[in-house]
């Protein structure tokens, strides 16, 4: 055995199943080594984006991390937009990155670079193989620290040489580390809080917005009429019929602090106070009420689940919540296609045990508002804002769910930054509808850039925030990836093809055609 088939081994002794990898020259010892390994998928992304990102996708619903096999430093900053994402997310993720033998590195070859430094700022933990026996014990080290609950981001070095050198069989067995528990004095802080506010919430993200978890706040709330608010953006909200739902809290800053102002109490679990996503002239940055007590039950770090049953039984709350959601179907009006009719048409339609990744932005909104009633699914949302992480996140949520149907909720902009993830979704045979939303424009910006103050942009700047020059044909770009895909310009149309889509099994893009921007550009030609 070389130190790369000992590394593997111990990586699927551990129980990690699945690699996404871009690989190179530098790692074909790690190819060698995973193609021995019965127990271990590899899963070609041809970009590094998608690798990183499918990686998330899979550590939300599988709860525990998947490999990345990445090409050296700029393999791995290619990457590291949505390790950022999943660094937000909580995300366990287990990035090993190739490096040149260590004796080569002197040479300064053109591919050699401060790999260190690329992975620093996007991970939680950083080890470097030291010698060929110790690159499975880096790798299994890097595995225990990729499970810190809820999850970190693990980069481990595995030089050429000791990849390829003979190495003695690992012998270490990973430990996973326990959760840690809420003191026993945070318990006792937010019980009395609860009860002495007026106007409460528990301000919930993280971990807390699973389905066990919910319902213990459930049992809070019923115990103390404390309303249940979400994170804007967050990892994985298990939701609809028969579970205990949630309010999400407005993306717009001035929004969100309005709908809080009125609180003067807030428990916050699974995540920290709210702040807004950017920062406007003369709006406010820190949303929580001025005045109000806060109070932090469990941090993203600590047991949700435990923390929220304790307060629930230090309240001698009822032992089943007060509100479940019921499941309602939502009426039609027909006509030509918006965001209303999109999210009723995806709620309708949404068959149970569905994964929604949310990227749909602008878009994305009304699908989640009509989708509460759906039947139970969960939803996967951008936590990091690092956009071109939608149809990655929903490539690596249909490999470790592979009996569930995945919805990609897929924002054009967003998804040119990985479109490479659809040839993989091909390639694996997922079961995967791609609702890809095409506004020819990336709205948002058009909306944010009369909020910051800019008044009456030219044609020069409008150009900078428009797709529609030329315009991106999303059947076509499917269907040169090998995937089916339809359009739908009405209600009727969109309707129709979910349908057929939530019959059938494996990936589909419907390209759905929404209004967008006027555009002032001319066109190129002429
Ligand atoms: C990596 C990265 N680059 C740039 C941005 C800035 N940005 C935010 S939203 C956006 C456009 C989104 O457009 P689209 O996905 O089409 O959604 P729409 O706003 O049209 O609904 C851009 C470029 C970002 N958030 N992340």
């Amino acid at each position: 055995m070389n130190g790369a088939d000992s590394l593997i081994r111990a990586l699927a002794d551990a129980g990690v199943e699945v690699c996404f990898a871009n690989p190179g020259t530098s790692e074909m010892q790690l190819v060698a080594a995973i193609d021995g390994e019965p127990r271990m998928r590899a899963i070609l992304g041809l970009f590094e984006g998608v690798v990183t990102g499918a990686a998330d996708g899979y550590a939300r619903m599988a709860g525990k991390p998947a490999l990345t096999l990445l090409h050296l430093g700029p393999g791995f900053g290619n990457g590291s937009a949505n390790l950022h994402n999943a660094k937000r997310a909580y995300s366990p993720v287990l990035n090993m990155i190739g490096d040149h033998a260590t004796y080569h590195r002197q040479y300064d070859a053109p591919l050699t670079s401060d790999i260190h430094a690329f992975a620093a700022p996007v991970s939680d933990w950083i080890g470097v193989s030291q010698t060929p026996d110790n690159l499975a014990e880096i790798g299994i080290q890097a595995f225990e620290a990729a499970c810190v609950y809820p999850g970190q981001i693990a980069s481990f070095i595995a030089p050429a040489d000791h990849a390829w050198t003979e190495s003695s069989a690992c012998q270490t067995i990973a430990k996973p580390p326990e959760a840690p528990k809420a003191d026993a004095a945070a318990i006792a802080e937010a019980a009395e809080a609860l009860r002495a506010g007026s106007i409460t919430t528990l301000f919930i993200g993280g971990m807390a917005l699973r389905e066990e978890a919910l319902y213990q706040a459930g049992r809070i709330a019923a115990a103390t009429g404390a309303r249940l608010i979400t994170e804007t953006f967050f990892t994985r909200l298990q939701r609809g019929a028969g579970r205990v739902p949630v309010e999400r809290l407005p993306y717009f800053g001035e929004q969100a602090s309005d709908y809080l102002k009125d609180f003067d109490t807030m428990v916050i679990v699974g995540t920290k106070a709210p702040v807004s996503f950017f920062a406007y002239p003369g709006k406010p940055s820190y949303l929580a009420p001025d005045g109000a007590t806060l109070v932090t039950l469990a941090d993203p770090r600590t047991d949700a689940l435990d923390a929220l049953t304790r307060l629930a039984d230090a309240l001698e709350a009822p032992t089943a919540p007060a509100v479940l959601q019921p499941h309602a179907q939502h009426t039609l009006e027909h006509g030509p296609l918006n965001m209303i009719e999109l999210g009723k048409v995806i709620a309708n339609r949404l068959p149970e045990g569905a994964v929604v990744s949310d990227e749909g932005a602008t878009n994305g909104l009304g699908a989640f508002m009509f989708t509460g009633c759906a039947k139970a699914h969960d939803w996967l949302t951008l936590t990091g804002g690092s956009i071109g992480q939608g149809l990655p996140v929903a490539l690596g949520a249909a490999v470790a769910c592979p009996d569930r149907k995945v919805i990609a909720l897929q924002a054009d902009g967003s998804a040119m930054y990985t479109p490479q993830a659809l040839w993989t979704m091909v390639r694996e045979d997922l079961d995967i509808t791609v609702l890809l939303l095409n506004n020819s424009s990336y709205a948002i910006l058009n909306i944010e850039m009369e909020r910051v103050g800019v008044a009456n942009p030219s044609a020069k700047a409008k150009s900078l925030l428009d797709l529609s020059n030329p315009t991106l044909d999303w059947v076509q770009i499917a269907e040169g990836m090998g995937m089916g895909a339809s359009r739908a310009t009405t209600v009727a149309e969109l309707d129709a093809a979910m349908v057929l889509a939530m019959q059938q099994r494996g990936p589909r893009l419907i390209e759905v055609i929404l209004p967008g921007y006027e555009s002032s550009v001319p066109s190129a030609n002429g």
